[in-house]
């Protein structure tokens, strides 16, 4: 289960200013990119609360209920709580529509793959729902289904199951046809979900807009295919990816949002032991905001443009992230505020590693416009890294990386910042006073040099626990205010 307990409001408020959108160097080619397609620089961005607010809530009280139960049957069943349906596959086919939510009551159901199509709204939602708490009804691939979970249309919503056990993707959110179909417009909210050992990404999206990822427990991919992520976004445009627990996933990511996507925001997550691999630079990561070669903008990849843009990265707790917490690879117009770090970014076996943010120089279009404030990291004796943040990408489109407010402190090694002004005094080498890093609490302790001395940022209004920010004095560095 999720060990972030805190108090979760869904509710949030959070209001972001406009930020404009930087768009490409018109020196890089135009390219044919579909009649249906925005640009990713082009598009809206939301805040937090107005993104939201587009979803489907938590009171499902107003659906009609489909059950489905191990003692079940799917030949003589009608769905009723006296006599449900076997199996999830065939309840979603036979009852899946729009206004109703399907409870698949505790126990574990072995499942080919669930496909799941319809055309819901926000106040008539599709949901699968584990009737008898977070994680009771297990959905079992058996390592032998590919994709166990394939959502495709509008407002659908998986809550509380456990998705386990799979060679493919563990829930797969697609376009209904093409990457150019006009509904796009996803609306599927993915929350409460326990999802582990998926043979590819645990939750994959690609091309669709709008996507809440919220108060999972996501862990330990397979890797079958390749390096693969707990979240993974390909041309995703207005995600919000927060209270993840995002944990013990190898050579992989937590997170992951790349190929054109933009307006993506990831915020009180808690990402544990991810990005250790040392020889995939693009991958080792806490979290990756952009990437590698990995435009696609929903057709073709082209390389001249950048991967990411607008991605809003706030109060997020890395812990072991051996490789880097941060990775920004390709990414521009993007926010990486009051995060904190502990171990992480020690791992120095390649050019670009040692480093808690690395800035390194991707096959496609460098970073820019980058704004890295109020952020703190500490590493014990046993895990020295390099620099805090580092940019590589010195021969390339690099635009402005500002950076200010951060405070680090390395026990075993000489640290630096390396880019671009090491005497900003606003930045410090001292000890934040983590109160109990090795069980994953990074709450300054009191009389810690984080308390009171950040930077106001007037689109961080809570904290890693939803606590009102400021509070005391002024704003704290790190994800937690006091
Ligand atoms: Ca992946
Ligand atoms: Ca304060």
């Amino acid at each position: 289960m999720n060990p972030k307990v805190k108090l979760f409001i869904f509710g949030t408020v959070i209001s972001l200013f406009c930020r404009c959108s930087l768009t490409p160097d018109p020196n890089y080619p135009s390219k044919n990119l579909g009649v249906k397609t925005e640009a990713p620089w082009e598009t809206k961005i939301y805040s937090v609360s107005e993104m939201e607010a587009l979803f489907p809530g938590t009171n499902y009280s107003g659906l009609q209920s489909v059950y489905v139960s191990t003692s079940g049957s799917d030949g003589s069943g009608d769905g009723s709580i006296s006599n449900p349906y076997r199996t999830v596959k065939y309840a979603v086919s036979a009852k899946g529509t729009p206004g109703t939510i399907i409870r698949i009551k505790a126990g574990t159901y072995q499942e080919s793959t669930v496909n799941i199509y319809a055309y819901a709204s926000k106040n008539n939602p599709l949901v699968l729902y584990s009737d008898d708490g977070p994680g009771q009804a297990v959905i079992d691939g058996q390592n032998v289904t590919e994709n166990l979970i394939v959502i495709s249309g509008q407002y659908i919503v998986i809550d509380g199951l456990e998705i386990k056990n799979c060679t493919g993707y563990g829930i797969g959110v697609f376009p209904v046809t093409d990457e150019y179909n006009p509904e796009k417009d996803s609306f599927t909210v993915i929350r409460n979900d326990i999802v582990h050992h998926t043979g590819r990404d645990a939750v994959k999206s690609a091309h669709i807009n709008f996507i809440l990822i919220e108060n999972n427990d996501i862990s330990q991919v397979q890797h079958l295919q390749q390096y693969d992520d707990c979240i993974d976004g390909v041309a995703v445009y207005h995600s919000i990816c927060r209270n993840n627990y995002l944990h013990d996933n190898g050579p992989g990511t937590g997170g992951y949002f790349k190929g054109g996507s933009a307006n993506n925001i990831w915020y009180n997550n808690l990402i544990v032991n991810c990005g250790d691999s040392a020889d995939r630079e693009t991958y080792g990561a806490g979290l990756n905001i952009g990437g590698w070669g990995q435009f696609s903008w929903r057709d073709n990849a082209y390389y001249e443009y950048p991967s990411a843009y607008e991605q809003l990265v706030f109060n997020n707790v890395f812990i072991n992230c051996a490789m880097a917490g941060i990775t920004i690879g390709s990414a521009q117009n993007s926010q990486i505020y009051n995060n904190s770090f502990f171990n992480c970014g020690y791992n120095s076996s390649h050019l670009t590693s040692g480093t808690i943010i690395r800035i390194p120089e991707p096959d496609n279009v460098a970073s820019g416009n980058i704004q890295i404030f109020n952020n703190l990291a500490f590493n014990d004796a046993s895990h020295p890294f390099k620099q805090f943040f580092k940019d590589f990408a010195v021969n390339k489109k690099t635009g402005t990386i500002s950076h200010g407010y951060n405070t680090i402190y390395s026990e075993g090694a000489v640290i630096g910042w390396n880019y671009p002004d090491p005497n900003d005094i606003t930045e410090t080498i001292t000890n934040p006073m983590f109160a109990d890093p090795l069980s994953n609490n990074l709450k300054p302790l009191p009389g810690s040099p984080a308390i009171d001395s950040g930077k106001t940022l007037s689109n961080i209004l809570i904290d890693y626990e939803s606590t009102n920010r400021p509070l005391g004095a002024a704003y704290d560095r790190g994800a937690y205010e006091q």
